[in-house]
């Protein structure tokens, strides 16, 4: 039976490209989302996010008749849930556990309107076990139809995990080019998931099953974070040993078989701070090297506070006339990464906060993505770069984004994260 009409649940940074790529390729296909302000301005052929050329794929995908946003799931020959898996509140120094109340809600909105010949995909990035959960749910609120677990290939409804594996910033072109794993509960899901991704996916569908996909996505986030923090971890170090830490790793990198990754504030975004802790919490004293590694990028944050702190006395120092009250501090950058607007689990923000609260004297941040400052930072000025970097005394590099690369602020009292000045 071919795909019609395609669902994507959760119109977030992955679902609505998702979306926007069937329905490019002339699928029908029925967005869903909870947020009514993002359902709206979907439907003007607008999006609600930042992503590089998305926004035209979304307004033609709209006024074409291709592409509609709803708040309640209605029939569809494909579901993919794309909502997100953050992690549930716990307190310092313990192991956090993933939060699937999201997968589960959307469970609920879609069983009612499965039928017979249906394909589930979860794209949400999982524990290990969630796509067996996701089946669970679906079978426990339809008995009436039957489910991969218990009838494998004859299945009515087939179930399948393929994480989303795209880059923020460029998520188009990923979609189409990156190799998909393709977890399915059954051959038969594996075989019905690669047809539907094969609409638009360009590289390979490689097929397991739900589990090894699971796994392998919190595996590619889990060796990305280990081999930041092994860069951050060398950036404290170098600091102490007075070596300049870009000059180390780029020699370093001339090793045919070496590819140190880059320091930084800390490691921020809703996956690679997030996923590792998805198998920590499955295998608490197996996982030493990827705990371990998550302490090491989360403790970087505190560490910049804690230089901005020794800039600002230095600052005073060679200022005796002045007081803490005087001194003006600029941040550029609150995203939590380059040349994004996503301010999710930034390292940046984190510190920005901080910094807000603990200094008494004004305190700007420069972000050339977004226009509004979030509440969390009321007390912070937003302004041009040109502005801060004529009106503080202490400057702190967070993000490199390209306009920041651009120009340079030359200064004794700079905390450069990223390297760039
Ligand atoms: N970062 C560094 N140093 C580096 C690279 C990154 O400090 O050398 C920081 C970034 O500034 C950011 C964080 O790490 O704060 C994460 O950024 P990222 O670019 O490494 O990754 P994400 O979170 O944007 O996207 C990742 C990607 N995973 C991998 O590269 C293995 C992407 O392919 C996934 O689809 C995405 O997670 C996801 O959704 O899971």
């Amino acid at each position: 039976m071919s795909f019609e009409t395609i669902s994507v649940i959760g119109l977030g940074y992955i679902g609505l490209p998702t979306a926007a790529m069937f329905a490019s390729r002339k699928k029908k296909v029925i967005g869903v989302d909870i947020n009514q302000h993002a359902v709206d301005t979907i439907n003007q052929g607008k999006i609600h996010i930042v992503e590089p050329d998305l926004d035209m794929i979304v307004h033609s995908a709209v006024t074409e008749g291709y592409l509609k946003a709803v708040t309640t799931a209605e029939p569809a020959d494909a579901f993919l849930i794309a909502v997100p898996t953050p992690f549930l509140p716990c307190d310092e120094g313990q192991i956090p556990e993933p939060d699937l109340s999201y997968i589960q809600s959307a469970c609920n909105g879609i069983a009612p309107v499965l039928k017979k010949g249906d394909l589930v995909i979860l794209e949400s990035t999982s524990p290990v076990g969630a796509t067996e959960q996701v089946a669970e749910w679906l079978a426990e609120a339809r008995p009436d139809i039957s489910f991969p677990q218990t009838a494998g290939n004859e299945a009515d409804v087939n179930v399948a995990h393929c994480p989303e594996r795209v880059l923020p910033g460029h998520v188009v072109r990923e979609l189409v080019d990156n190799d998909r794993v393709i977890g399915g509960m059954s051959s038969r899901c594996s075989e019905r998931s690669v047809e539907l991704y094969k609409t638009f996916v360009q590289g390979e569908c490689v097929i397991t099953n739900a589990r090894t996909a699971e796994m392998a996505k919190l595996t590619e986030n889990s060796c990305r974070d280990v081999q930041i923090a092994f860069a951050n971890e060398l950036s404290v170090i170098c600091d102490k040993l007075d070596i300049d830490v870009w000059e180390l790793i780029a020699l370093a990198n001339r090793h045919p078989r070496i590819n140190i990754l880059q320091p930084g504030p800390g490691v921020g975004g809703h996956c690679i701070a997030v996923d590792p802790w998805f198998i920590v919490s499955k295998t608490p004293d197996e996982a030493q090297l990827i705990h371990t590694a998550r302490k090491v990028n989360d403790a970087k944050p505190e560490w910049v506070i804690n230089k901005v702190k020794l800039a600002i006395v230095d600052f005073l120092q060679a200022n005796p006339s002045k007081t803490a009250l005087d001194v003006t501090i600029a941040c550029y950058g609150l995203a939590f990464k380059p040349d994004i607007d996503d301010l999710r689990e930034s390292p940046a923000m984190q510190i920005v906060k901080e910094i807000a609260s603990l200094h008494i004297g004004s305190v700007i941040a420069v972000e050339p993505n977004i226009h509004q400052l979030p509440r969390s930072l009321e007390k912070v000025d937003l302004q041009s770069f040109d502005v801060a970097k004529a009106a503080a005394d202490v400057h702190v590099m967070l993000v490199d984004h390209i306009e920041f690369k651009e120009q340079s602020v030359a200064s004794e009292f700079l905390v450069d994260t990223k390297g760039i000045w």
